[in-house]
């Protein structure tokens, strides 16, 4: 089902702050970037220099809105780990194969996520606590930027 971890997000109050640190403790270093209105977020990605294109990334997640689902969890736990994103070859596939798992799916249908990807998420009681999104690239795993 699961053919890569694609990214691991963390909340953050503000991104440019986030990024600098993540750039000036570990060297990590931002792919893209963009706002995300539907989301809620103005989020980057980063990895560490030299990882081969496709590699696990980092997803920084700022708040758009305080009624944002990262507004919500800051409110709640500060900032810190809030999500793992299993990269998939087909979203609904993924989707029909935990549903009839039994698992609940966020979303009806999937939305729109990081750089065109389309996107869902299992809800965490159903994962072990864990917020899982689902994503499949919106071109060849080889670039997601
Ligand atoms: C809430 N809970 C979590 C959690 N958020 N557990 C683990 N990880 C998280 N991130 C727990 C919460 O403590 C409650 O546990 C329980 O789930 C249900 O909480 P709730 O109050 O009913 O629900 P909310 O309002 O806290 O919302 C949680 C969900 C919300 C997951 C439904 O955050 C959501 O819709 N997330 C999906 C969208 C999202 O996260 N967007 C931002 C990233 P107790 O207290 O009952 O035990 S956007 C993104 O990733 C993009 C664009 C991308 O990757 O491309």
């Amino acid at each position: 089902l699961v053919t890569a971890i694609d990214h691991v997000g963390i909340a953050v109050a503000d991104l440019d702050a986030a990024i600098a640190f993540q750039r000036d403790t570990f060297g990590l270093e931002v792919t893209h970037s963009e706002v995300n209105e539907e989301q809620g977020v103005r989020e980057a990605m980063l990895r560490a220099p030299g990882d081969l294109s496709g590699a696990t990334q980092i997803q920084l997640l700022a708040p758009l809105r305080t009624d944002s689902a990262i507004a919500k969890f800051l409110d709640r736990n500060g900032p810190g780990l809030q999500q793992l994103a299993f990269r998939v070859t087909d979203v609904e596939a993924a989707m029909a194969a935990l549903r009839a798992k039994g698992l609940r799916l966020l979303y009806e249908e999937p939305r729109r996520g990081t750089a065109g990807s389309r996107i869902n998420f299992v809800h965490p009681k159903d994962a072990g606590g864990v917020l899982v999104e689902l994503v499949e690239p919106a071109e060849s795993t080889e670039d997601q930027n």
